[in-house]
């Protein structure tokens, strides 16, 4: 469709059957065929993903078909292909992009879960090695002849650290590597990686693009031919998104735009108001002129998200009293949805990370990541006063 950004959120890839304004869920496990020539060629395009031609929801469903084709529109990506959750989007690229004997160079202080699972690579045959993503130097020199991926996850969870995707692509292009980026906190609305140079965009589904903080769901995004590999990895693995997940993101997604520019302005608005606040001892928002790379964020996407973290004087017990005393803003781990939540790294995302490794990425004990929701932001200013006010 050629539209712009918030008219393909809506009107891409809608079915209309049956008349329907909205594109119904597709809620089976099987289909039915009336021939044995129908069902040989149902089972054929399923597995081709050549809709349509569905045989079995784990090869391909309508409702997917649907989601995919708006996420790679509004990624500017050519496929896109459904999954379970952000995590089995990661681990399908990482399976289907690398064998035995292979190399992937990661970014250091990235979602803890994702860091865990390619840590794991060297029990399936596979390497890894992390680097500081701020500098592309130091991706550059940790690329070697058998590195396959380079894994951005830009801002990053939870510190909001920033990469230049399109510096370093042109580094692992030269040395044959693919670049995959994370996009989940800035979403295709603020940053569009594939067309800075990225080959694989990958989504946690769960935040930003349901947006609700209802569903789990991942998206992985790039070339047809990568994601027709995806996709049998997915067939052969299992990690397959359910139908009626696929139609609340797609609901959700319609939203996106306009979800995203108020996350965003009520992350600024928070973000400005704790720099000047006593009990705050620092303050991590890539909109903000102190952020380290505050340049290079406004370069590369169109505007900062909802993420902000924030260091609370007094450590652990600084932050226990405000998470605790917070009564709008919930203490909870995921984000991306209406309702704000603060979250503790060093006892909840973090807590299996020794402290001697938690200090080294620059998560303290008084740290706090906050998903900054709809509400109206003096309402959750005026939460965040009352509960600092009390330290
Ligand atoms: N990528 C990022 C940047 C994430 O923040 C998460 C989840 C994932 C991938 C994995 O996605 P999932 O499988 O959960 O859909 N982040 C979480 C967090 O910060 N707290 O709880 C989950």
């Amino acid at each position: 469709m050629n539209a712009g950004f918030h008219t393909r959120a809506i009107h891409e890839a809608e079915t209309h059957l049956g008349g329907a304004l909205v594109t119904p869920i597709c809620q089976t496990a099987t289909f039915k065929f009336k021939t044995l020539e129908e069902a040989k060629n149902a089972i054929e395009l399923s597995l081709e993903r050549d809709a349509p031609g569905y045989a079995y929801t784990r090869f391909s469903n309508p409702t997917h078909t649907a989601l995919e084709k708006k996420v790679a529109s509004l990624e500017e990506g050519q496929a896109a292909l459904a999954t379970a959750s952000g995590m089995a989007a990661i681990a399908t690229v990482i399976f289907t992009a690398m064998k035995k004997g292979d190399h992937l160079v990661s970014a250091g202080g990235i979602y803890t879960t994702t860091h865990a699972l390619f840590a794991k690579l060297p029990a399936w045959g596979m390497e890894v090695s992390f680097a500081d993503q701020t500098r592309p130097a130091d991706i550059a020199s940790n690329i070697k002849r058998n590195t396959r991926l380079v894994f951005l996850e830009t801002p990053s969870n939870p510190l909001l650290d920033v990469a230049d995707i399109a510096e370093i692509a042109e580094i692992a292009g030269k040395q044959g590597a693919r670049v995959v980026v994370d996009n989940t906190f800035l979403t295709p609305y603020y940053q569009r990686p594939l067309k800075l140079g990225a080959d694989i965009v990958i989504h946690s589904a769960t935040k930003y693009l349901s947006g609700h903080l209802d569903t789990m769901g991942g998206v992985i995004v790039g070339e047809k031919d990568f994601l027709k590999a995806c996709a049998d990895t997915v067939t052969l693995m299992g990690g397959i998104m359910n139908p009626f997940n696929a139609w609340l993101i797609t609901r959700g997604i319609k939203t996106l735009p306009i979800r995203m520019e108020k996350h965003s302005g009520n992350a600024m608005a928070v973000a400005r108001w704790l720099e000047n606040e006593p009990g705050v001892a620092k303050v991590r928002y890539p909109g903000l002129a102190s952020h380290p790379q505050h340049k290079l964020a406004s370069k590369l996407a169109g505007g900062f998200g909802g993420m902000v973290a924030f260091e609370v004087s007094g450590g652990l017990a600084g932050a226990r009293k405000l998470l605790e005393t917070a009564r709008l803003c919930s203490l909870a781990v995921s984000l991306g949805g209406p309702e704000t939540l603060l979250e503790h790294p060093a006892t909840m995302s973090h807590l299996k990370m020794p402290p001697e490794d938690r200090a080294a990425l620059g998560i303290s004990d008084g740290l706090i990541r906050m998903s900054v929701g709809l509400e109206d932001a003096e309402d959750i200013i005026a939460d965040l006063a009352a509960a600092l006010r009390k330290l």
